[in-house]
């Protein structure tokens, strides 16, 4: 293989050279890095891990919005680095204007779960205030399931960590706020006192987690407002310990193969959207709008009725030994047997 592809390297390099496209002193390596420089893909790819978050929010629901405020996912504002062509835009015209929205796919996870593990993308377009950026919140129990009580919200904010968090207008930022200082809406035994709360006192989270050694995540909340008059601003590549949430229009496809080859029997589904990504574990079942029944997997791969779809048995789809493969063929995989 090795050798096949050395080979065929020359007869590029011979090309190129005869073509006059080659300078003299360039080599083979250098041409392949510098086609192969650009990382941009044609069409977005899904990637294993990721939940794509599309316009109607799901998993996210609508935690605490008040008008004008608004959350919605938009290109307005693009992506981050690999977070697709769009994010969540959240905008809230005045002080009183608040967008709130929470997921609970993560409930019932240790806070320590999330020190590692919780991170944001951000972007500001806009602030009337100019350190002013959308906060992940946690939404905790501290005192954990079994005991009565415990509820607090746990706030991070890029002004709250001037050290390691830019507050620069018009460029995506990356927060890694399970590193980072938060604050407690209501007191935490240990670690928040009551003149603390409110965001008058910032802590790592490993204060929490030492003071409330039970303390676990109900919810995962992305939070404008209020207090943020003027801000649109846009979320996207929300990471918590069981994914990262990708605001997007559309899921992205799963790109098709280029050729078919000979010997391969059309086993392998098509499913339009993505099959599997349909069911990326929402217990909700509600996200798709085939949860109750399985309409919108494709029927027609369910058992055929007859044996139409068996390979005979007398090897007439056999490869002919007359039919050379191409010169390349020693690079198919060995998936035709
Ligand atoms: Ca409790
Ligand atoms: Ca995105």
């Amino acid at each position: 293989m090795g050798l096949h592809r050395a080979k065929l390297g020359r007869r590029g390099v011979a090309a190129l050279a005869a073509a006059g496209a080659l300078i003299v002193g360039g080599g083979a390596a250098a041409m392949v890095g510098t086609s192969n420089a650009d990382p941009v893909l044609p069409v977005p790819a899904p990637v294993v891990g990721t939940t794509y978050v599309l316009p109607d929010l799901l998993p996210f629901k609508t935690l605490d919005t008040r008008a004008p405020g608004t959350a919605e996912v938009d290109d307005e504002f693009g992506a981050p680095t690999g977070g697709g062509e769009a994010s969540l835009r959240l905008q809230t015209p005045d002080g009183t204007a608040k967008a709130s929205i929470v997921s609970r796919e993560d409930a019932g996870k240790p806070l320590a779960a999330f020190i590692p593990t919780a991170a944001y993308s951000a972007y500001q377009g806009a602030a009337t205030v100019p350190v002013q950026f959308p906060s992940l919140q946690l939404e905790v129990d501290y005192n954990g399931l079994d005991t009565p009580g415990g509820f607090s919200t746990l706030g991070y904010e890029p002004v709250y960590n001037p050290t390691t968090d830019s507050t620069e207008a018009g460029v995506w930022h990356r927060y890694q706020a399970g590193a980072g200082r938060w604050c407690s809406t209501q007191p935490i035994p240990g670690v928040i006192t009551e003149d603390e709360r409110r965001c008058n006192a910032t802590k790592p989270l490993s204060d929490f987690t030492t003071a409330q050694p039970n303390i676990v995540v109900t919810g995962v909340i992305i939070n404008q407002g209020s207090g943020n008059p003027g801000l649109d601003a846009a979320v996207d590549l929300v990471s918590t310990p069981s994914t990262i949430y990708d605001f997007e229009l559309t899921k992205p496809e799963v790109p098709t193969l280029p050729t078919t080859k000979p010997c391969e029997e059309p086993t392998t589904p098509a499913h339009p959207g993505g099959g599997e990504w349909g069911e990326d574990g929402h217990e909700n079942g509600g996200h798709e709008d085939g949860g109750t029944n399985g309409g919108h997997e494709d029927q027609g791969h369910e058992k055929p009725d007859n044996g139409g779809h068996e390979q005979p048995s007398d090897g007439g789809h056999e490869q002919p030994d007359d039919q050379e493969q191409p010169d390349d063929g020693g690079h198919e995989p060995p998936a035709c047997s």
